[in-house]
Parts: C-alpha cells; sequence; structure tokens
C-alpha cells in the first residue's frame, strides 16, 4: 500500500491526533523557509538573528528582519496544507477524539485558516517590553499596525547591498507601559519556551497515538523531540516533508510505534490524506 493510503489508515484508527508544523508548511503560501532557499535575510541566517545577543548588539537591524517578515506575511493566505489541517479539527472523523494543532511557526497563518493551535514559538504580530521590571515583559501583546513604527516604514529590503542607517533605539516599537523597547513576542535560541505552553504541548502528546509531522526540518529543539518522545511510547508518526528528515531509528525494539514517509509537497500531500480519510 502507498504510503499516503498507509497514513489515512493510521488516521481513520488514530484516537488522539497532534499535528507539528513546521516553515515548509507556509512555502507554498510564498513565506520562506528558514534554512530552505530565500531563507537568508541579507547574509544573515535565522541562526544570527533570531537571538537575545543579536537584539541586543543591534536592536535595529534585528527589529528591520521581523518588520520585513511581518510585512511580508500579510499579504499571505492559507494553502491546501493549512486548510486541510483545518476542516480536519473542525470536522474530525468519527474516531478521532481529539485533534490538537501544535505548530513553530510565527506568521498567523493557521490561526487565519481557522486552526485552533498552540504557537510555540509565539507571533510576528505579538510584541513584549524588554523592561524586566515592567508588566508588559511578561504578557505578549497583539500589534498589527504597518508599519509597527514609522521610522520602520520602507526599511528591512532583503537584498545584501540594502544597509540603511540604524534607527536609533528612541524611533524602535517601543512599550505602551513604562516607554522601554520592545521586541517580538518570540522564542529566540537560548531562550526557554512559555512553560504554560510547553504544558500544553506536552499533555497533548502524551495523550496521542499518532503524530503528524509537517514541513519541519526536525532540527530545532524541543520540537525536534516530539516524533522519537511519541514513537518511544508507542505512537505513530507520519511525517510529510519534501524530502526525509529522520530514518525510523529502531524499527525492531517492541512497543514502538511505526514511522511513515510521505513524500511530497504538504499543500498536496496533507489534503489528499485528510480528503481520503474524510470521505470514508
Ligand atoms: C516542505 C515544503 C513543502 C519545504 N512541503 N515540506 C538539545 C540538543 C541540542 C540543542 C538544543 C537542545 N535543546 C535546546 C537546544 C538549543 C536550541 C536548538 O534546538 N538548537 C539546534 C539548532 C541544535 N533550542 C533552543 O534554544 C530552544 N529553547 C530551548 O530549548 O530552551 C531550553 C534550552 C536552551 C538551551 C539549551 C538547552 C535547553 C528555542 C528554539 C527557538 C527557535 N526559534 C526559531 C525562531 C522563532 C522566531 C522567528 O521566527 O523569528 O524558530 S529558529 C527557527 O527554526 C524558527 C522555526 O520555528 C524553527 C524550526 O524551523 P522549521 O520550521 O523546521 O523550518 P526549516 O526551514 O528548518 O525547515 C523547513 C522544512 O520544510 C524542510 O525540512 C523542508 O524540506 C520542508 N519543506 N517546502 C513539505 N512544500
Ligand atoms: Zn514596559
Amino acid at each position: 500500500m502507498a504510503n499516503s493510503a498507509r497514513a489515512r489508515e493510521l488516521l481513520l484508527s488514530a484516537r488522539n491526533l497532534v499535528i507539528l508544523t513546521g516553515a515548509g508548511v507556509s512555502a507554498a503560501s510564498g513565506v520562506p523557509t528558514f534554512r530552505g532557499p530565500g531563507g537568508l535575510w541579507r547574509h544573515f541566517r535565522s541562526e544570527e538573528l533570531a537571538t537575545p545577543r543579536a537584539f541586543a548588539g543591534d536592536p535595529s537591524l534585528v527589529w528591520e528582519w521581523y518588520h520585513w517578515r511581518r510585512e511580508t506575511v500579510r499579504t499571505k493566505l492559507p494553502n491546501g496544507a493549512h486548510l486541510a489541517i483545518a476542516r480536519l479539527q473542525s470536522k474530525p472523523p468519527a474516531n478521532l477524539l481529539s485533534a490538537v494543532l501544535v505548530t513553530q511557526n510565527v506568521d498567523g497563518i493557521h490561526p487565519l485558516a481557522g486552526s485552533p493551535c498552540i504557537e510555540m514559538h509565539g507571533s510576528l504580530f505579538r510584541t513584549k517590553c524588554t523592561n524586566s521590571r515592567c508588566p508588559g515583559s511578561s504578557k505578549a501583546t497583539e500589534d498589527r499596525r504597518s508599519p509597527i513604527v514609522e521610522a520602520l516604514r520602507g526599511r528591512g529590503a532583503p537584498d545584501v547591498e540594502e544597509r540603511g542607517p540604524q534607527i536609533p533605539e528612541e524611533e524602535l516599537p517601543r512599550c505602551g507601559e513604562c516607554g522601554s523597547l520592545t521586541r517580538p513576542a518570540v522564542v529566540w535560541f537560548g531562550e526557554n519556551l512559555d512553560p504554560a505552553v510547553m504544558a500544553s504541548v506536552q499533555d497533548a502528546l502524551q495523550a496521542c497515538d499518532l503524530l503528524f509531522v509537517v514541513g519541519t526540518s526536525g532540527l530545532v529543539y524541543p520540537a525536534a523531540g516530539f516524533a522519537e518522545e511519541v514513537q518511544a511510547r508507542g505512537g505513530n508518526v507520519v511525517e510529510f516533508n519534501v524530502e526525509r528528515t529522520r530514518q525510523d531509528a529502531d524499527p525492531s525494539r517492541r512497543g514502538r510505534g511505526a514511522y511513515l514517509f510521505v513524500e511530497g509537497p504538504c499543500e498536496v500531500t496533507v489534503p489528499a490524506v485528510v480528503n481520503a480519510a474524510l470521505a470514508r
């Protein structure tokens, strides 16, 4: 049986599904992935900019990057994969008791498609205060202004040559409560994920007997460990990707769940599996 037909059978016999998505799910919507073509901004990799150190050293540069990404994503629409996942959540097959979507993406496209989801790495459209004594540092505030501040208008072009003057800190986004610099409410390398968010993710992973892993390179922890965790408990894992990111480490180990790879663009493969399951 082809892997997509086996994936449909697994979906139709599961009780609790978790869907983990990464940047590949939004690729067909026109959002560049981190580690694929278009993943560089100017000459920087995400690992160089998505860090507290990069922001502390050059908040103007890092805000330019986020401003460019906010403006890019604003015009993007859900593709077939986002829509199929939303359909699965709103009209699950009778066997499914739960379908929890956990995304590493900060682009807000799953919510736009109507999906309830756990955004484990935060959102491009929320900010928080950098002053740890301010209440605004522990709660994210939605901010969809375009541009977020006047000083960023026309800035952030991804071309390598582009290099305007640094924007003075006073002109970058500021906290409404204390006036300090704000930052994007996203999780940078070396930062802990929100404990409440991680608790909900862990609850869903503990309960699940099937994990769909869609469009993620599986390089960044903690999400990179989820498939192993589910399989080790006997749950099944189906990966949807244009390229295989992992091997089934030890398929012969007793009690270990199956690992299935559905190769191809997820905007095609995910709707194929979901539609076939919902048509039954
Ligand atoms: C398609 C497709 C199509 C394309 N169809 N597929 C254990 C071991 C080693 C290191 C660590 C560890 N635990 C923690 C760490 C440190 C670190 C880490 O993981 N480092 C690794 C690089 C080794 N993790 C952290 O720091 C995390 N914090 C943490 O764990 O705290 C505790 C701790 C700290 C330090 C040490 C130990 C413990 C926080 C990680 C935060 C990641 N943040 C970012 C930025 C978010 C904000 C922003 O966007 O600006 O999150 S980095 C970036 O990577 C972003 C993404 O969510 C994340 C994952 O990327 P993703 O989604 O997988 O994208 P790509 O581009 O990598 O892959 C796209 C995939 O799609 C590819 O596979 C394509 O083939 C595929 N594709 N088109 C289907 N049409
Ligand atoms: Zn503040």
